[in-house]
């Protein structure tokens, strides 16, 4: 069913991992329409609980594909920018949470592509960067807008003006990752935060996730009126009556039986 990446579903967890070796996983037309249809998979599916995403070799994703890319004239240009756009927000308001799991260089889409996850683990051997001005252009899949919102406004200036790599280790310390492990604790450390997030209360990590992005772009006083009404989702839920009473029973919750 995908020519360019592996999907699939293992207690509770979604693994989508981009395969097209020949460039460095990097996003043709093809690969963005198959990334819409798992993520669409992984929506529908009741089986999946939480998504990862990586890559297969020394890529997580090389970007956009540049000999595609290079073909597409202005208007033909937007179309592909609007595909884009549409999957990373597909991501950000997918009502379950995505973790990266950053094996290598994530470049230009690929970065982009991280950042819309909602978690960020890299390898050491991980790359990230946008460098878009190096080929004439801007980072056209959201980069200019996350970046800054994840690193601050003179850091993405200053990875997205110079076209600086950054590696895995100093991804952390700027914020652009949450985490950084070696290269063989990657999947294993990714894992460990889905089986931690698929332990919460589902309809609570769903509705944090949709405050934070929902609020984080409005002012605050309508942002905060935003949570309370996520907050009120939480509020009709079984996972709510389930969440305190186990509280105060002394148990631990259990919420993939409600
Ligand atoms: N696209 C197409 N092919 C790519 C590719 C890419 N992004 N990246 C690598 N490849 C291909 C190489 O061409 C090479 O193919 P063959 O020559 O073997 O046929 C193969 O993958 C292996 O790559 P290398 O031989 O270069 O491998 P190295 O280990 O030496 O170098 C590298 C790895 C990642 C440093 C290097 O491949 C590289 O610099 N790649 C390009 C990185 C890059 O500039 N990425 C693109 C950023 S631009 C838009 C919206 C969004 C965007 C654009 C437009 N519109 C609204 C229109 C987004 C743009 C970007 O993402």
């Amino acid at each position: 069913m995908y020519n360019n990446l592996k999907y699939e579903v293992k207690e509770g967890i979604a693994y989508i991992t981009l395969n097209r070796p020949k460039a460095l996983n990097a996003l043709n037309t093809e690969t963005l329409n198959e990334l819409h249809v798992a993520f669409h998979d992984c929506e529908k599916d009741d089986a999946v609980k939480v998504v990862i995403v990586t890559g297969e070799g020394k890529a997580f994703v090389a970007g956009a594909d540049i000999a595609e890319m290079c073909k597409l004239n202005a208007l033909e240009g937007r179309a592909y920018m609007y595909r884009g756009h549409a999957l990373m927000n597909q991501i950000e308001s997918l009502q379950k949470p995505v973790i990266a799991a950053v094996n290598g260089f994530a470049l230009g889409g690929g970065c982009e592509l991280s950042m819309a996850c909602d978690i960020r683990i890299a390898s050491e051997a991980a790359v990230f960067g946008q460098p878009e001005v190096n080929l004439g252009i801007i980072p056209g899949f959201g980069g200019t807008q996350r970046l800054p919102r994840l690193v601050g406004k003179g850091m993405a200036k200053y990875i997205i003006m110079t076209a600086k790599n950054i590696k895995g280790p100093q991804a952390k310390e700027i914020g652009l990752a949450e985490e950084c492990v070696a290269p063989e604790e990657l999947m294993p450390f990714a894992e460990k935060i889905a089986k931690k997030l698929m332990a919460k209360a589902p309809i609570a990590v769903a509705q944090a996730k949709v405050a934070i992005n929902t609020g984080y772009d409005l002012d605050m006083k309508t942002a905060s009126q935003f949570e309370i009404e996520c907050m009120t989702q939480c509020f009709t839920s079984e996972d709510k009556k389930e969440g305190m009473t186990a509280f105060l029973e002394k148990r631990d919750a259990d919420f993939m039986n409600k």
